[in-house]
C-alpha cells in the first residue's frame, strides 16, 4: 500500500491534498511551521522541519513513505534541494509540482533581479512609495532606505520587530484584481517588489501594477537541482497512478 509525503504550503499543495483525500490515498501533509495557524488540510498533517537531508531520509524510512511530492513554493529552495538529496539517498520516487513563472506582457514595467539585495539596490534614490509583497522573512534588505514602504505579511505577532518604518497589512492570499488595484491606488504605490512565484493566487498584483504603470522589481527564482516536475495537482495524481497501484 502506498504512503505519500506531500510537502505543502502552496495552493497547488492544497489542491493535491483534496485529490489525495478524495481518492483515499494514504498520505501525510507537511508544513514547515512558518505560520501559527496554517490552512487546515483534509489529510493527516505534520509541522516543522525534518532536520536536514538526514532527518528527511530517516523520516522516509521510518514512516514507510513510498512517494514524495514536493509542492512547496518555488522560493522554498532549501526544502526542495533537501527533498532531491534525501529521496535519492532513500531510493524514494520524487515528483515536484512547480507552477510556470509569470512572463512579462505588453505594458509591464519589470526590472529583473536575482535577490533581495539586488531589489533594494535597484530602487530609485529619491523617496517614493514602495509595496514589498515578499512576506516577512526578507524585509531586512530594505532597512535604511528613504521610501514610504507598504508591507504585507500572511501573519504577524506584535513581539516581532519590523526593521523599517512601514505601513503593514496582515492578509493571507489568494488576492483578487480589484482588491489589488484598490490597494495600489490607496497607497499611491509607484514601485513593487515581488518574487516570481507563478501561479494564480499571487498574480493579481502584477496585473494591477500593469494597469497603473507601477514599476515592478521581479526577483527571479532560485535554481533547483534537476527533478521530475509537473505543473498541476491533476498531473501529480496521474504520476502517482503510474507509480503506485492506486487504481486511480
Ligand atoms: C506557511 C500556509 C493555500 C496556500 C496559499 C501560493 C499562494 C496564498 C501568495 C503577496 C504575496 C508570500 C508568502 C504568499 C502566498 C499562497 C499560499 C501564498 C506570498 C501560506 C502558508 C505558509 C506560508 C509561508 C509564507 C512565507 C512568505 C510567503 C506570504 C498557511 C499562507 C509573500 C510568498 O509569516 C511568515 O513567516 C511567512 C513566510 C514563507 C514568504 C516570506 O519569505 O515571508 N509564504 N504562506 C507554510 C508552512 O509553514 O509550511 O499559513 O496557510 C501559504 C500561501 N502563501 O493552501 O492556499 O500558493 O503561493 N505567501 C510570495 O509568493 O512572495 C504573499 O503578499 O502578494
Ligand atoms: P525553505 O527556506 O526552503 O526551507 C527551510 C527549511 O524549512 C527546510 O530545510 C525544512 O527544514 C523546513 N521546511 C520548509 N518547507 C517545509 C515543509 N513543507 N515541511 C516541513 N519542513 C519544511 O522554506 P521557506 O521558503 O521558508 O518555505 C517554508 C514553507 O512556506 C514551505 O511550506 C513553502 O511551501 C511555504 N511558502 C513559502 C513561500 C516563500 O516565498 N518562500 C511562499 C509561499 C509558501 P529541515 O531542513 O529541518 O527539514
Amino acid at each position: 500500500m502506498p504512503r505519500v509525503l506531500l510537502l505543502g504550503g502552496t495552493t497547488e499543495a492544497s489542491a493535491l491534498a483534496r485529490l489525495l483525500a478524495d481518492g483515499r490515498v494514504p498520505a501525510v501533509f507537511s508544513y514547515a511551521g512558518r505560520t501559527e495557524a496554517p490552512i487546515p488540510q483534509p489529510l493527516p498533517m505534520r509541522t516543522g522541519g525534518f532536520g536536514g537531508v538526514e532527518g528527511l531520509a530517516d523520516y522516509l524510512k521510518s514512516e514507510g513513505i513510498t512517494q514524495v511530492i514536493d509542492a512547496t513554493h518555488p522560493f522554498a529552495a532549501g526544502m526542495s534541494r533537501n527533498a532531491v538529496a534525501a529521496c535519492t539517498q532513500a531510493g524514494v520516487p520524487l515528483l515536484a509540482v512547480e507552477r510556470r513563472p509569470w512572463a512579462e506582457e505588453p505594458g509591464d514595467r519589470w526590472h529583473h533581479v536575482a535577490d533581495y539585495q539586488g531589489a533594494a539596490a535597484l530602487l530609485p534614490p529619491e523617496r517614493t512609495s514602495v509595496f514589498l509583497a515578499i512576506g516577512r522573512q526578507n524585509v531586512a534588505a530594505f532597512a535604511g532606505l528613504p521610501h514610504r514602504f507598504l508591507l504585507r505579511f500572511a501573519e504577524f505577532d506584535a513581539r516581532q520587530s519590523v526593521p523599517l518604518n512601514a505601513e503593514l497589512i496582515v492578509e493571507r492570499g489568494p488576492f483578487d484584481f480589484d482588491q489589488e488595484l484598490a490597494l495600489l491606488r490607496a497607497h499611491d504605490v509607484r514601485w513593487m517588489v515581488t518574487k516570481n512565484a507563478g501561479g494564480s493566487a499571487a498574480r493579481a498584483k502584477i496585473d494591477a501594477a500593469r494597469r497603473l504603470q507601477v514599476e515592478v522589481v521581479m526577483i527571479d527564482r532560485p535554481t533547483l537541482p534537476p527533478r521530475e516536475t509537473v505543473e498541476t495537482a491533476a498531473q501529480a495524481m496521474e504520476w502517482l497512478g503510474h507509480h503506485a497501484d492506486l487504481g486511480l
